[in-house]
């Protein structure tokens, strides 16, 4: 018997595998790394899990001589060989770059792919297509795609949301309080895009608790409290985050506790933003009873948060989550504009900073741009749409639709081609998205699961997982670089996504381009001679590529002193001027004025949300579909989701007069859709407010008229942030929930 024990890495975390005879047997976290069990556990599972794709598939109804019959996602799949799968995708693509022109290849592939930089799927079928001609490219994303538009505009680039936060080590020493809308939920601390060494937010939360820090935590749902975190609860209203940031704001001018001399060197724009606040123009004054009419808070409740943050060191913080809302560019930009007020943006554990309770990692001590990354290629096509106007973009070929101050026109899409995503998962309102997904002539898929995109495709190739193959991975928000070994032999058929892309650039004539003549091994050992590099020049000692891949990983040295965001703006705006057009925060933006969008006027503002308890109808309940706790999206679905249906949480006393028992089946519906769901009452939700999570695959059973997994996205409207920035705005939708008796639901 053979037994090999090795190191490696998943967004999901490090961990330490088994192989023995060269089959996987066990993977746990690796040491103290703090990854979660279950979730590291599942690999050996998931890898040789039945819904691994074992061979290269083609739709019945594509395979059929002159035309393209039957429809995607309910034929028979044909098992092929890879020769005549490859053949295929080659001509396919072939014709739609002769007939159409190159944007009218759909290549965006939105997804996080698996860890490892090298074999990153998406980066890979873009380098691909670029390289094949040019495609249409989807920019920004879903998790901060209204932060990635309204930030540049008001404090000059997004770094904000990408990657720049204040430590955490700093809140722990400097801080007094934090306030977190939408939380610091814990479950979002197990993954980190890309992978992490460690996972230790919960450990500099203790710290700071330890220390006497206060937390304020801001969210319909109580459960975005870590436990064991001695912090106060405040259950507002969904969506209504920035009435309340407002009403705060509003106090800090009335009462003269706004830090004048701060807004007057660091910001530009405050009469219009304070006009708006007095209700100069419309009439109303943002007081913070005018919020907590809003917010369904006690006026007294936000007095007193008032109270709490206007002395003292104050870091104010918001999820990601506030922003995948309708008018998510509000709160950020209203969050913003209230630690401004307070006058201590750049000072260490105050001011604002986004997403500590949305991703491992956020605020981690961690020298950044060790981990190589993968280049791109330049898209001959300069062909892109938002991230999120995916089914739209589909469904409405030439439509014209305003972005970010420009005019964008849809491409005709004819060829989809996603590798590393699960649209059928993702995208909002997949009803919508089923039939417009119809209309392409061609749709080519790599997954090495039937996920359901998978499964609605014309042609799908079986990819390996990242422990199939050697590569190398990390995150910029994490102090570890990976070795990522090959530990078996792939599975089935399955092949490496650049290995069947090199496979179709011979055959398209464009390998060089794509490759640029180097193997796995030599992409490798030529990425980390870019990181040895910089080492360097910076005079840290790197480990060579053989040491690393003995080793398994590299622990890069802390930076010398934490991250506070702006610090350097703060001590010399002169110096480090902001790339806004003032140089400095922007609290009203004549940029964003001469758009004259409706959906986003010039400062921060409250806007009613479409879908909101406060245009609620009868006995309608308002569903946020957050991100999954022990699953990355889709990913882990197989072992760690598909026992059951997807939870729903609703109060006790929503569940009684809708006579839902708990854990029993219940339907969740509107107007778009209906899935099924298992009922979990708590009072640790707001009445009136449910919450389901994402992560289950899509399933409609059309006899009942239902989506039998519990996809919330079978619920949401295809409906972006604002015309702004067009970001995802799925966290929200109103919805009716009632029991569910029949049996015989098809689940998979
Ligand atoms: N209602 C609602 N919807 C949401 C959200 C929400 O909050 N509410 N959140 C949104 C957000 S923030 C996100 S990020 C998206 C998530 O978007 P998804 O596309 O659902 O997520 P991923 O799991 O990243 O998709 C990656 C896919 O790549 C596959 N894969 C893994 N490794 C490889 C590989 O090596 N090669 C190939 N070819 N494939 C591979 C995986 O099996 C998986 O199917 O969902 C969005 N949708
Ligand atoms: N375990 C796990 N962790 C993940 C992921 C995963 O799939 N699984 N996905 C990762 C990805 S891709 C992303 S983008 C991030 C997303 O990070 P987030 O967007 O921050 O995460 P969510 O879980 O969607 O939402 C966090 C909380 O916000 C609260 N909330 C929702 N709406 C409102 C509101 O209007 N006001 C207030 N105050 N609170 C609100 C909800 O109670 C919810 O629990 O998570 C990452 N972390
Ligand atoms: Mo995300």
């Amino acid at each position: 018997m053979s037994l090999m024990r090795a190191t490696s890495l998943c967004h999901w975390g490090a961990f330490e595998a088994t192989v023995e005879d060269g089959r996987l047997t066990q993977t746990r976290p690796l040491r103290d790394s703090g990854a979660d069990p279950d979730m590291i556990g599942a690999w050996s599972d998931l890898v040789y899990s039945e819904s691994r794709i074992d061979r290269p598939y083609v739709r019945a109804g594509f395979l059929r001589k002159n035309g393209r019959k039957g429809q995607r996602g309910r034929d028979e799949m044909i098992p092929v060989s890879w020769e005549q799968a490859l053949d295929l995708v080659a001509g396919e693509l072939h014709r739609v770059y002769r007939d159409h022109g190159p944007a009218s290849v759909f290549g965006g592939s939105y997804g996080w792919s698996s860890a490892g930089r090298l074999h990153h799927a998406r980066t890979q079928i873009r380098r691909f297509l670029a390289a094949a001609g040019g495609f249409t490219d989807q920019t920004g994303n879903y998790s901060w795609g209204a932060a990635n538009i309204i930030l540049p505009h008001v404090v000059g680039d997004a770094s904000a949301v990408s990657h720049a936060a204040t430590s955490w080590e700093t809140i722990a020493t400097d801080g007094d309080c934090v306030v977190a809308f939408g939380g610091l939920n814990p479950k979002n601390w197990r993954v980190t895009s890309g992978g992490a060494g460690e996972h230790h937010i919960p450990d500099h939360i203790v710290r700071a608790g330890k220390r006497g820090v206060r937390f304020i935590v801001i969210s319909p749902f109580r459960g975005d409290i870590p436990e064991g975190l001695d912090a106060e609860w405040i259950a507002p209203r969904p969506n209504t985050d920035t009435a309340i940031m407002l009403g705060l704001a509003h106090q800090a001018l009335v009462t003269g506790r706004a830090d004048r001399s701060f807004l007057d060197r660091y910001t530009a724009g405050q009469d219009q933003f304070f006009a708006y606040l007095r209700g100069e123009q419309d009439g109303i004054e943002k007081t913070l009873d005018w919020a907590a009419d809003i917010s369904g808070l006690q006026p007294e409740t936000l007095q007193a948060l008032w109270e709490k943050i206007s002395t003292g060191r104050i870091m104010l913080t918001a999820s990601w989550s506030l922003q995948r809302a309708d008018h998510g560019e509000q709160p950020y930009w209203a969050l913003i504009a209230l630690a401004a007020m307070l006058g201590q943006i750049g000072l260490p554990g105050g001011g604002f900073c986004f997403g500590y309770g949305s991703m491992n990692g956020v605020g981690a001590m961690a020298r950044r741009g060790y981990v190589p990354v993968m280049p791109g290629l330049p898209n001959p096509a300069a062909s892109a749409i938002p991230a999120a106007c995916v089914t739209d973009c589909f469904a409405n070929p030439g439509k014209e639709i305003a972005f970010n101050g420009r005019t964008l026109r849809y491409p005709d899409t004819r060829l989809v081609y996603w590798a590393g995503g699960n649209p059928f998962h993702h995208a909002q309102d997949l009803n919508l998205l089923e039939k417009a997904w119809q209309r392409p002539e061609t749709v080519i898929v790599h997954e090495p699961w039937w996920t359901p995109t998978a499964r609605r495709a014309d042609i799908v190739l079986p990819a390996t997982t990242s422990l199939e193959r050697n590569d190398i991975g990390g995150s910029s928000r994490d102090p570890y670089v990976f070795f990522m070994p090959k530990l078996i032999d792939p599975v089935g058929e399955a092949r490496d996504d650049f290995a069947i892309f090199g496979a179709i650039a011979e055959r398209l004539g464009c390998k060089p381009a794509y490759d640029e003549g180097r193997s796995e091994e030599a992409w490798l050992r030529h990425l980390w001679s870019l990181t040895e590099a910089k080492a360097a020049r910076e005079g840290i000692a790197a480990p060579d590529f053989e040491t690393l891949r003995q080793n398994g990983y590299w622990h890069v040295p802390p930076p010398e002193a934490p991250e506070v965001m702006l610090a350097p703006f703060r001590a010399d705006p002169a110096a480090h001027p902001l790339k806004t057009p003032s140089g400095r925060i922007e609290l009203s933006s004549a940029t964003i004025a001469a758009f004259d969008y409706d959906d986003c006027p010039s400062h921060p503002s409250w806007l009613e949300p479409v879908e909101w308890l406060g245009a609620a109808e009868g006995d309608e309940l308002h569903l946020l579909t957050n991100q999954p706790e022990k699953q990355l999206h889709g990913q882990l679905y197989p072992v760690l989701g598909a026992g059951d249906c997807a939870p729903v949480t609703l109060h006790p006393d929503d569940a009684a007069r809708r006579a839902i028992a708990q854990d029993s089946l219940v339907r969740v519906f509107n107007g778009r859709g209906a899935c099924l769901a298992r009922a979990r009452l708590s009072n640790a939700t707001r009445k009136g407010v449910a919450l389901m999570p994402t992560g289950a695959w899509f399933e409609p059973d059309d006899d009942n008229h239902i989506e039998a997994n519990g996809n919330p996205n079978a619920l949401t409207a295809d409906r972006q942030t604002s015309a702004l920035s067009r970001g995802c705005a799925a966290l929200s939708a109103l919805v009716r929930i009632e029991p569910w008796q029949r049996s015989g639901i098809a689940r998979k």
